[in-house]
């Protein structure tokens, strides 16, 4: 479809050294297969074995509104790829229930007796800290594509995404919601039990510092909690011009519910984890004026988002979300990454996913440097009658 550069150029002295633990690498899996590694280059390359690529998203439990959509992105890209000819893929779809137990075990399925040649995901930050460190361990290259929190390329040279940092998307809505909204004084509130949320607190401070926003109030809950009605009392009193709230759907829908059922009507700004579909479903009319930094949005008009929007809903019976774009875009960056230099292996997947140096992808430009962080621009949308505007 749309790839328009290629991987492949060697960047001679990057190449990054391990975070210290030591790599034991099993070398009787995917990682030294000759039948993975095929013939011609790019586009013409020909790989005979099929490669199997992992794929642990939360298909069930508290991140199920992401991994859904994640698990049926993947799908299609992959779908797309295979179409193209040359290499045929196959996806083993693993369900970590949105909890780190199962990750962990989903991981270690897919790397000793499937032997895959990469995995993409897990869907939370929460569970990617274990299961990276596990994958960079046995020499496995993994890709997230909604892992956002801070330090996750840091675990390893296997470790790479696709998805938009977290401190990048709330260095984006934070500004906007500032401009759009003149702010000069917010409430903070956090979920300080998730790796995601509580890393993204740190970015809400140092951007609120760096625009000069004063915090009149700041609240702490947790993941499971349903009642905020002490933590909204003290946002009530501190009437501030708009919330900066960084929680998963699961806290969300409460709490933005109850804060305005208590009477706080000042807008509310986010990141990635309200880009969803869901979250408006489920705040119904609450979800009006929310302010969402995140990937990727419908009404981008990057190369391939409507046919990609289209494909989907067609597919699927319901339109495509980040998280979907976010999974199908990475079918094409790991196709890319084998075709460099026609090798499936894991070693070559590894060598080449942190060289992809400009992908006209439909989250727009993007790129994944030698320390297996993703570049893209940012989107800032806003919820108006129940649907995302960019702002
Ligand atoms: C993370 C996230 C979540 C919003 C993914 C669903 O960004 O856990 O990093």
């Amino acid at each position: 479809m749309r790839l328009k550069s290629t991987t492949g150029a060697v960047l001679a002295a990057a190449a990054l050294l391990a975070t210290g633990a030591c790599v034991s690498q099993d070398t009787t899996d995917a990682s030294s297969d000759s039948a993975l590694s095929g013939s011609g280059t790019g586009a013409d390359c020909t790989i005979d074995e099929t490669v199997k690529i992992g794929a642990v998203f939360s298909l069930t439990e508290a991140a199920a509104f992401a991994g859904t959509y994640q698990q049926e992105g993947l799908a299609l890209g992959f779908e797309e790829v295979n179409a193209a000819g040359g290499i045929t893929y196959e996806v083993i779809q693993e369900d970590d229930k949105t909890s780190v137990e199962d990750s962990t075990a989903a991981f270690e399925k897919l790397i000793d007796r499937d032997k895959v040649s990469a995995i993409v995901g897990p869907t939370l930050s929460g569970m990617a800290f274990t299961t990276y460190t596990d994958a960079q361990s046995a020499g496995v290259p993994a890709l997230g594509v909604s892992t956002t929190a801070e330090g996750i390329p840091e675990i390893g040279d296997y470790i790479f995404r696709a998805s938009l940092p977290e401190e990048v998307a709330l260095a984006a809505s934070i500004p906007a919601a500032k401009e759009a909204l003149g702010l000069t004084k917010v409430a903070v509130l956090y979920d300080n039990a998730d790796e995601f949320t509580a890393s993204a607190f740190n970015t809400i401070s140092d951007v609120l510092t760096e625009e000069g926003i004063e915090v009149v109030a700041e609240e702490t809950f947790e993941t499971a909690d349903t009642d905020f009605s002490a933590q909204l009392t003290s946002v009530l009193e501190a009437d501030p011009d708009a919330v900066i709230l960084s929680a998963l759907p699961g806290a969300t829908v409460p709490l933005v519910k109850q804060a305005r059922e208590l009477g706080i009507e000042a807008p509310i700004v986010g990141g990635n984890a309200f880009n969803s579909p869901v979250l408006v479903g489920a705040l119904e009319t609450a979800a009006e004026g929310l302010i969402v930094g995140g990937a990727w949005s419908a009404a981008s008009d990057t190369t391939g988002n409507a046919e990609f929007i289209a494909n989907y809903t067609e597919k699927y019976g319901r339109a495509p979300d980040q998280f979907a774009a976010q999974a199908y875009t990475a079918a094409y960056l790991l196709d890319q990454a084998v075709r460099a230099d026609c090798d499936a292996n894991r070693e070559a997947i590894k060598d080449n996913l942190g060289q992809i140096l400009e992908y006209d992808s439909i989250l727009g430009p993007i790129s994944i440097d030698e320390n297996g962080e993703v570049h893209q621009e940012p989107v800032v949308q806003i919820i108006q009658d129940g649907a995302f505007t960019i702002l």
